[in-house]
C-alpha cells in the first residue's frame, strides 16, 4: 500500500476517490473483498474514508497504550480516519463495526488484534492483512494505535459555523420572479458524488443548465417547501442554498456546519414554508437549524445521549436522515448509534422541544407512508421498519424484514389485495418487504409485512415508483454479479406475483470499461420517465439513462464530459411534495 505524505482535504479528496476506485476497478460490487460476509462494494459503501482531517485531532498519546512513536500514531490515526472510522466511529464506540473502545482492546493486547486485523472475520471485519491492503508493520502499528486513547476531532459550535457562513447574494438582491425559462418543477438536481459537484438539469430537453461546485463527495439534495431553493450537503457538511430563480441557478448562501454530514431537510408545515433549514452531522453529533433564506445558523442541539436497548452512553450519535413534518412544525431526525427518533418542534426555538421516541439501532434512511403521516425508517442493523406517527409522536411499530434494510425513502402503491402498501429493498438480501399502512381501510394488513418478493439478489440501496405508475423499479447496485449491478429489477404493481422484468440499463447506456453500477431510480415531475444514474469510476464515462415508464424501453441517454460519477438524482417537483 501506498504511503501518501499530505494529509487534509485534498488528501481525503483523493484517497475516497482511490478507494472507490480501487474498488470499482477489481470489479466493484462485483469483487468479493476477501471475507466471508462483505463485498468490495460494501466495503467501499460503508467504510469510505470519512471527510473529517485526521490533522485536527487532540491526540492523547502516551498513557497506557503500548509505546508508539509520533510518526507511528499519525500514521496509524491516518489509516484508521481513511479506512476504518466509517464502521466503527470516530471514537471508536462503534457502529456498524464493533466498539474498539481501550477497554475492550487492551484487555485483547498486540498479538490478538494483530490476528484480528491480519486475517478479519466472517461478522465483517475486512482481513487487512491477508488482503496485502496493510503491511505487516501497518497491521503492528494499528495494533498498538487501538489500545491508545481514540484521538478526538474537535467540537463545532456557533463560533466556527458563523466563520464559514457566506450570504453571497442577501433574499432583497435575489430575483423578484423567475429569471429563465426552465420548468422548474422537472428540473434535477444530480449528484456528481467524486467531483463534489451537482449538475441542475432540465428534465424536458435533458440539457444540463448549470453545474455548481459543492461540498466534497457531495451527498443529497433537498428542496424548500415553494420549490425555489435548493438544499445540497457534502460529507464535510458544507452546504450550498441554490436558487433556481436566478437565470443561471447557483449558490446564494453557504454554511460548513461541522466536519462530517449526510442530511439536509427544510421546514414544511403550512405557514412555515422556507423558514427554516435543518442539517445533521456524523462530527459532531448534532443537528443545526438555520434561517430558510440565508442559511444563518440559529440552534445547535448536541445528539450525545443513551442508547436505546442497554441504555448506556453513546459519545458519537450520529444524525442520519432527517425528514420534515407535515402534521406538525417539526423535524424528524433519525439519531444513528443511540436508535432514537427526535420529533424537534421548531415553533420556539429559544424554547425547543424534542419528543424522543425510541426506536432500535442503527438508524438509516426512510420515507413517508402515501397518507405523509407515517414515517417509516429502517434500523439496518437490526433489521427492521420503525413506524412513526408524526401525528400523535409515538412509535407505531417494529417491523421484522429482511437482512440490512435500505429503503432510500422507499415505495408507496396500492398493491390489488392488500392496499396502500410501502416497500424496502435491502443490502443484505434479495427480498423486498411490502408493509401495510393503511390501519383505517385495511387494518388487518397495516403494519405487517404482507409480501416478500424476491429481486434480483442483495446490494440494493433503492426501490422507486410513481403514483401515476403501475411499475416498482428496485436497483442492485452492491450486489457482487456484474449482470446484477449493471441492471434493475421492475416488477408490474398489478401482477407481483409474476416476477420481475429485468432492464439492462448499463447496456443501454452504450459506456466503455468500467463497474457501471446502475443506482437510484428517481421520477420525472409527471410520472411517465424514470431516470438511472450508470455510476462508473471518477475516470471512466458514466451517463443518465431515461426509460419510458409505459414501454420500459429506454428514452433518452445524457452523456457528457461534466456527467462525472453520477449517483443521487432528486427531481424538484417530488421532493418538494415527497411523492416516491
Ligand atoms: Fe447515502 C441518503 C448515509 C453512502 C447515495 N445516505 C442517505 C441518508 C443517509 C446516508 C443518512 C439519508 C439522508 C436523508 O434522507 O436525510 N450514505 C450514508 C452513509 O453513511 C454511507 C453508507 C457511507 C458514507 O461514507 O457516506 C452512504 N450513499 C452512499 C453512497 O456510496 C451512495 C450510494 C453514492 C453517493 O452518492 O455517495 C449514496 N445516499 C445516497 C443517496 C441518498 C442517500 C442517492 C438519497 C436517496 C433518496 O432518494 O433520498
Amino acid at each position: 500500500m501506498k504511503v501518501k505524505q499530505h494529509i487534509g482535504h485534498l488528501f481525503l479528496m483523493s484517497t475516497l476517490a482511490v478507494s472507490m476506485q480501487a474498488a470499482l476497478a477489481a470489479g466493484g460490487a462485483g469483487a468479493s473483498s476477501g471475507h466471508p460476509g462483505t463485498t468490495k462494494g460494501e466495503m467501499a459503501y460503508e467504510g469510505a474514508p470519512i471527510a473529517t482531517k485526521p490533522d485536527v485531532t487532540k491526540d492523547l498519546i502516551g498513557g497506557e497504550g503500548p509505546p508508539m512513536t509520533k510518526a507511528e500514531f499519525a500514521r496509524a490515526k491516518q489509516i484508521f480516519f481513511e479506512r476504518c472510522a466509517g464502521c466503527h466511529g470516530v471514537l471508536r464506540k462503534g457502529a456498524t463495526g464493533k466498539p474498539l473502545t481501550t477497554d475492550i482492546t487492551r484487555k485483547r493486547g498486540t498479538e490478538y488484534l494483530k490476528t484480528f486485523i491480519t486475517y478479519g472475520s466472517p461478522r465483517g471485519m475486512p482481513n487487512w492483512g491477508t488482503s496485502g491492503e496493510l503491511s505487516p508493520k501497518e497491521v503492528d502499528i494499528m495494533a498498538r494505535y487501538l489500545q491508545h486513547e481514540p484521538p478526538q476531532p474537535p467540537e463545532y459550535g456557533m463560533k466556527e459555523m458563523k466563520a464559514t457562513w457566506k450570504v453571497l447574494v442577501p433574499p432583497e438582491k435575489r430575483p423578484k420572479k423567475q429569471m429563465n425559462d426552465l420548468n422548474l418543477k422537472n428540473v434535477f438536481s444530480v449528484t456528481l458524488r467524486d467531483k463534489g459537484q451537482v449538475a441542475i438539469i432540465d428534465g424536458d430537453t435533458k440539457k444540463i443548465v448549470n453545474v455548481v461546485n459543492t461540498g466534497y463527495a457531495v451527498h443529497i439534495s433537498r428542496l424548500s417547501a415553494s420549490g425555489r431553493y435548493l438544499f445540497v450537503i457534502g460529507r464535510d457538511a458544507k452546504i450550498n442554498m441554490i436558487d433556481l430563480w436566478m437565470k443561471k441557478p447557483d449558490t446564494v448562501a453557504e454554511i460548513k456546519v461541522g466536519m462530517e454530514a449526510r442530511s439536509v431537510e427544510t421546514s414544511k408545515y403550512k405557514g412555515w414554508e422556507d423558514k427554516y433549514a435543518i442539517a445533521g452531522t456524523y462530527w459532531p453529533p448534532q443537528y443545526v437549524i438555520m434561517d430558510g433564506q440565508t442559511l444563518e445558523p440559529l440552534k445547535i442541539v448536541s445528539t450525545r445521549g443513551m442508547t436505546v436497548d442497554t441504555q448506556e452512553y453513546h459519545p458519537e450519535p450520529r444524525v442520519a436522515a432527517i425528514v420534515a413534518s407535515h402534521e406538525h412544525p417539526e423535524f424528524i431526525v433519525n439519531v444513528k448509534e443511540t436508535g432514537k427518533v427526535l420529533m424537534v418542534n421548531y415553533e420556539d426555538i429559544d424554547n425547543l422541544k424534542v419528543t424522543s421516541i425510541d426506536a432500535a439501532r442503527f438508524l438509516h434512511d426512510g420515507g413517508w407512508d402515501r397518507t405523509q403521516r407515517y414515517f417509516l425508517t429502517a434500523a439496518n442493523k437490526s433489521n427492521k421498519i420503525a413506524v412513526i406517527d408524526s401525528k400523535t409522536d409515538k412509535l407505531v411499530k417494529l417491523i421484522e424484514v429482511g437482512k440490512i434494510p435500505h429503503p432510500g425513502r422507499g415505495a408507496n402503491f396500492d398493491d390489488p389485495k392488500y392496499g396502500p402498501v410501502w416497500a424496502t429493498s435491502h443490502l443484505g438480501d434479495e427480498n423486498i418487504a411490502v408493509i401495510g399502512t393503511d390501519p383505517k381501510g385495511h387494518p388487518q394488513y397495516a403494519w405487517k409485512v404482507v409480501r416478500m418478493l424476491k429481486g434480483q439478489g442483495g446490494g440494493s440501496l433503492f426501490i422507486k415508483t410513481h403514483p401515476k405508475s403501475h411499475h416498482l423499479y428496485v436497483d442492485t447496485a452492491l450486489n457482487p454479479d456484474d449482470k446484477i449491478h449493471q441492471s434493475v429489477a421492475v416488477f408490474d404493481i398489478n401482477n407481483l406475483e409474476k416476477g420481475y422484468k429485468v432492464l439492462p440499463i448499463a447496456d443501454w447506456a452504450k459506456l466503455g470499461e468500467g463497474p457501471k453500477r446502475v443506482v437510484q431510480p428517481e421520477f420525472n415531475q409527471r410520472g411517465d420517465e424514470v431516470w438511472f444514474s450508470v455510476w462508473n469510476g471518477k475516470t471512466q464515462e458514466s451517463a443518465l439513462v431515461v426509460v419510458n415508464d409505459k414501454t420500459l424501453k429506454p428514452k433518452a441517454v445524457i452523456k457528457d464530459k461534466r456527467l462525472i460519477t453520477p449517483t443521487g438524482k432528486f427531481n424538484v417537483y417530488n421532493t418538494m411534495h415527497d411523492i416516491y
